[in-house]
């Protein structure tokens, strides 16, 4: 998708649209005031108070043409500098302006005002020269938008719209468009059925449904085997803890902001844990430990809550109830650059196995500004993020640097991925500690027989079951790989009167073979039943009819295809374990 803001000339463009936006809607809503319209990756948008009005799905249209005609009358777009008094006195029934003057300081800035035709708005600019030049531009949606982004404020009216310098341009970023929307995991998740929500369940609180607690269970089984071969131990925990925990982590100090509030009960103070260190830091601190023990890994599938803001929450990318793919890694100071780059590695083959591509290595580190965020010790913090660096580096490993992004105990590594729609999100993270094991006041016995305290690595490789399965949604666009689809063959015969007893014989000898599968007898004609199997994105569709009963052979479809194959039974369970024991991608 082309990004508008990276491009000096769409970016004016779409700032004038937004302004000829703003002009089309004053002329069909004249109680309409003005807060603010900027150019933004995907087009533009203006925030607009209505009054007591709302706009429609149909209001669009409607505007969009009232901007064509704006457009036509190719008003030369004129710039004015106004003194503070003067644009105070200019926008005075204005209150959104007055807001944005009082704040401007004349010494810095220009206060310049665009007109064009019997439109002026308060811009800093630049514009095109005449309106005459929108030619190519379409509105895409619209949202409620708090003033100044603030819950507490009143809720205006945001219109996106998009604007080109040809037909071409804008008919190829309106197919992309839709392409994203088909691929949006909230849609193949509705119609899959992978989860759902509810709202007495509450917002950001999906529920798996059968065929995506399938797939999360693949996931799950896909990485615990990953991590025992490397030496994980894996533990289970309550998704509570005492205020006096996170305390103790620093979370309550850190962290509140995300977290639920607390609960009473008898005399004990909880709340809905948002990470599951706290818990990994006690069970390592449950025993003695020596150097020669460490690293020692601590792995769960973990339930986590945090608050996210209502408008934020998004389908199973961003919820208020996740389950981690979760590991603490206790190391010694030695032991760190081979234990980030081993979890690297893993981060990798994970990578490779489900075919992901598109996604960028992200190394935050703290703000050293930011002395409230971040504990003040920069030797650690410089020591911590040389370290990450130099791994990175040896792996050859691609990344970019954020500052002020890292986590309040550490440096982190994360890997970025772009959703169909929306902005990047976090995938995978790998972070170094060398505070928590402090605060818990954690040990190993040197080979001197002096306590040392250990270092840790906060990592995910799913990130949560929750945000990697709506990635992978939206990578296969709902075709997942026959070892993760809920159902891995549709058994149909042509004719039930005559086939079911055969169908029924291969679905029992698949079902012996632990292959997932589904026999269709509906008095359906069989065309029908086919598209079917092809809506469900089903791998395998064995079709069965008097030749394959007679030879006892199968015929199959692979999805997307219109060719048969016959093979024996034999072949077939062979072909299709074999397959799914290797957790192959599609072809
Ligand atoms: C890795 N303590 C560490 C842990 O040991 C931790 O919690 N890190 S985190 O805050 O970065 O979260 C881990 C991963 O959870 C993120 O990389 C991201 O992929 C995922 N995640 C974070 N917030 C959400 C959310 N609201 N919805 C879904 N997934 C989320
Ligand atoms: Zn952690």
């Amino acid at each position: 998708m082309i990004n508008i803001k990276e491009n000096e000339r769409l970016e004016m463009l779409n700032h004038s649209c937004a302004h000829l936006l703003a002009q089309a809607v004053q002329h069909l809503y004249p109680q309409a005031k003005f807060w603010v319209g900027p150019a933004i990756e995907e087009g533009f948008y203006y925030d607009i108070d209505l009054g007591d009005d709302v706009i429609k799905e149909e209001d669009l249209a409607r505007i969009e043409k009232e901007m064509k005609k704006c457009a036509k009358d190719g008003k030369k777009i004129i710039r004015h500098e106004l003194s503070k008094e003067e644009a105070l006195e200019k926008f005075k029934d204005d209150p959104y302006k007055i807001d944005l003057i009082s704040r401007m300081d004349e010494n810095d800035t220009v206060i310049s005002c665009y007109s064009q035709g019997d439109f002026t708005d308060l811009c800093r600019g630049p514009h095109v020269e005449t309106t005459k030049e929108l030619k190519y531009f379409k509105l895409l949606k619209f949202s409620g938008a708090y003033w100044k982004g603030d819950s507490k404020n009143k809720m205006l009216q945001r219109i996106y719209g998009v604007c080109f310098d040809s037909q071409e341009d804008l008919d190829a970023c309106l197919k992309e468009i839709a392409e994203a929307k088909e691929r949006d995991h909230r849609k193949i998740g509705k119609e899959q059925e992978i989860f759902m929500n509810h709202e007495l369940v509450g917002s950001g609180m999906p529920m798996w449904l059968p065929n995506g607690a399938l797939i999360r269970k693949q996931l799950e089984n896909y990485i615990y085997e990953k991590e025992q071969k490397q030496g994980y131990l894996h533990v289970y925990t309550p998704c509570v803890g005492t205020v006096d925990l996170y305390k103790t982590s620093g979370h309550w100090d850190h962290y509140k902001e995300n977290m639920f509030p607390m609960m009473k009960v008898d005399e004990e103070e909880f709340v809905l844990r948002p990470m599951n260190c706290p818990h990994h830091m006690l069970i390592y601190g449950n025993k003695l430990h020596s150097y020669r023990d460490l690293p020692i890994r601590i792995g769960e599938f973990a339930t986590d809550f945090r608050y996210e803001a209502s408008g934020a929450v998004k389908g199973l990318e961003r919820v208020r109830c996740m389950c981690q793919n979760d590991a603490h890694l206790f190391v010694r100071p030695d032991q760190i650059g081979e234990e980030f780059q081993k979890v690297v590695r893993l981060i990798l083959d994970v990578y490779q196995d489900f075919g992901i591509k598109n996604y960028k290595f992200r190394l935050s580190l703290r703000d050293p500004e930011d002395k409230e965020k971040y504990f003040d010790d920069d030797k650690m913090w410089d020591e911590a993020e040389a370290k990450l660096r130099e791994v990175l580096d040896g792996l050859g490993v691609e990344y970019f640097e954020a500052i002020g992004e890292a986590a309040f105990y550490g440096p982190k590594l994360d890997v970025e991925v772009k959703p169909a729609v929306g902005p990047e999100v976090t995938l995978s993270t790998c972070q170094l500690d060398f505070l928590l094991p402090r605060r818990f006041e954690l040990t190993y016995i040197d080979s001197n027989g002096e306590k040392q305290i250990p270092v840790v690595l906060h990592r995910a490789i799913f990130g949560t079951f929750d945000r990697f399965t709506a990635f992978l949604i939206e990578e296969t666009k709902g075709v997942f790989p026959t070892w993760l689809s809920p159902v891995q063959v549709s058994v149909i015969p042509v004719n039930p009167e005559f086939h079911q007893e055969y169908g029924e014989e291969i679905r029992d000898l698949l079902l012996n073979n632990d292959i997932r599968v589904e026999l269709d007898v509906r008095n359906e004609k069989l065309g029908y039943r086919l598209r079917e199997a092809q809506t469900k994105k089903i791998p395998y569709t064995i079709i069965l009819g008097d030749q394959e009963k007679e030879n006892r052979t199968i015929s199959y479809r692979l999805f997307g295809q219109k060719d048969t194959t016959t093979v024996s039974q034999e072949e077939f369970v062979e072909l299709i374990k074999q397959e799914i024991k290797n957790r192959s991608l599609r072809v």
